[in-house]
């Protein structure tokens, strides 16, 4: 797979990633000093800790590549989170893209506003740790796992422009109705409907015990989704460097497919039902944190 994508675009995609999983730390952990201009102590630390900063890196990095492609190709596309417990990395970047000191001028873009965005996330008078209806953009909150899937083809039905990008927990996917909206492709009509794209998110585990499709091999998790009707990418690694180029090649190719089964339908109408690409991202969980603590 080729992509035209240079070094240059990908430092900066690698900055944006880390200021966002930065904010999302931040949000989970910091009661006070937020740019860690002095010495961290505890009483810079939250006392009850919230947030699930597991999901988060992963959710952070699609979200930035998804970015690149709605930037370049000027594409309609939404991005449901099932993983929705990662609030901290969707506020994280609404607060980067600056939507969110738009929507809320007191979290401005400067330390203060900062400290403010850290100290409200899952406290008291401030913000859920889940994305919900205060979060800039949010138009629907789930809570149940399970959903997101089902939520994503509803989207596109009748709405043959949108594109809607669908992170599924790899916990998620063991849930009944998640394991069963892998079939909803079968009643996608690609004249007349738009495109869902999953992004299998394997990072392993749900909370801390281990899933089942990040545990059987490869040949059987791909024999798996072709069963269901995709054709799955994937995109599997742990060096940000490496994967950040794999992650934007995979979506170049991704998006490619999609117009091409797009353009030959309106061309020769529906023959028969495509295969739709999907991305198999696999990921360490919390990714990029530290290994030890001291
Ligand atoms: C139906 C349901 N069961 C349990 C939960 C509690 N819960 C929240 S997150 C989570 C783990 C999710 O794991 P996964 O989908 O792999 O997401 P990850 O955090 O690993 O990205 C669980 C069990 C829930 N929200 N909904
Ligand atoms: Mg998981």
């Amino acid at each position: 797979m080729k992509s035209s994508i240079g070094k240059k675009e990908l430092a900066l995609i690698d900055a944006y990633w880390r200021a966002a999983n930065y904010l999302s730390v931040g949000q989970i952990y910091l009661y006070d000093n937020p740019l860690l201009k002095k010495l961290l102590t505890r009483a810079h630390i939250k006392p009850r800790l919230l947030g699930h900063w597991g999901t988060t890196p992963g959710l952070n990095f699609i979200y930035v590549h998804l970015n690149r492609v709605i930037t370049e190709q000027d594409l309609n596309m939404i991005y449901i989170a099932g993983p929705g417990h990662g609030g901290p990395g969707l506020v994280a970047n609404a607060y980067l893209e600056g939507t969110y000191s738009e929507v809320y001028p007191n979290i401005s873009q400067d330390e203060r506003g900062m400290k403010r965005l850290f100290k409200q996330f899952s406290f008291p008078g401030g913000i859920p740790s889940h994305v919900a209806p205060e979060t800039p953009g949010s138009i629907h909150e789930g809570g149940e796992l399970g959903y997101s899937l089902s939520h994503a083809y509803g989207a596109v039905f009748d709405n043959p422009d949108l594109i809607a990008a669908c992170v599924v927990g790899d916990g998620e996917a063991e849930t009944g109705p998640l394991a069963t909206s892998w079939h909803s492709n079968k009643f996608l009509n690609p004249l007349t409907d738009g495109v869902v794209l999953p992004i299998l998110h394997l990072n392993g585990y749900k909370i801390a015990n281990p899933t089942v499709l990040a545990r059987i091999s490869h040949d059987e998790l791909e024999s798996l989704l072709v069963g269901y009707g995709y054709i799955p990418y994937f995109v599997e690694g742990h060096d940000p460097q490496k994967m950040h180029r794999l992650m934007a090649v995979t979506l170049d190719a991704v998006i490619r497919d999609i117009q091409r089964i797009k353009a030959a339908t309106r061309r020769v109408g529906v023959k028969k039902r495509p295969l739709w690409p999907m991305i198999v991202l696999r990921t360490p969980k919390g990714w990029t944190g530290p290994k030890q603590m001291t």
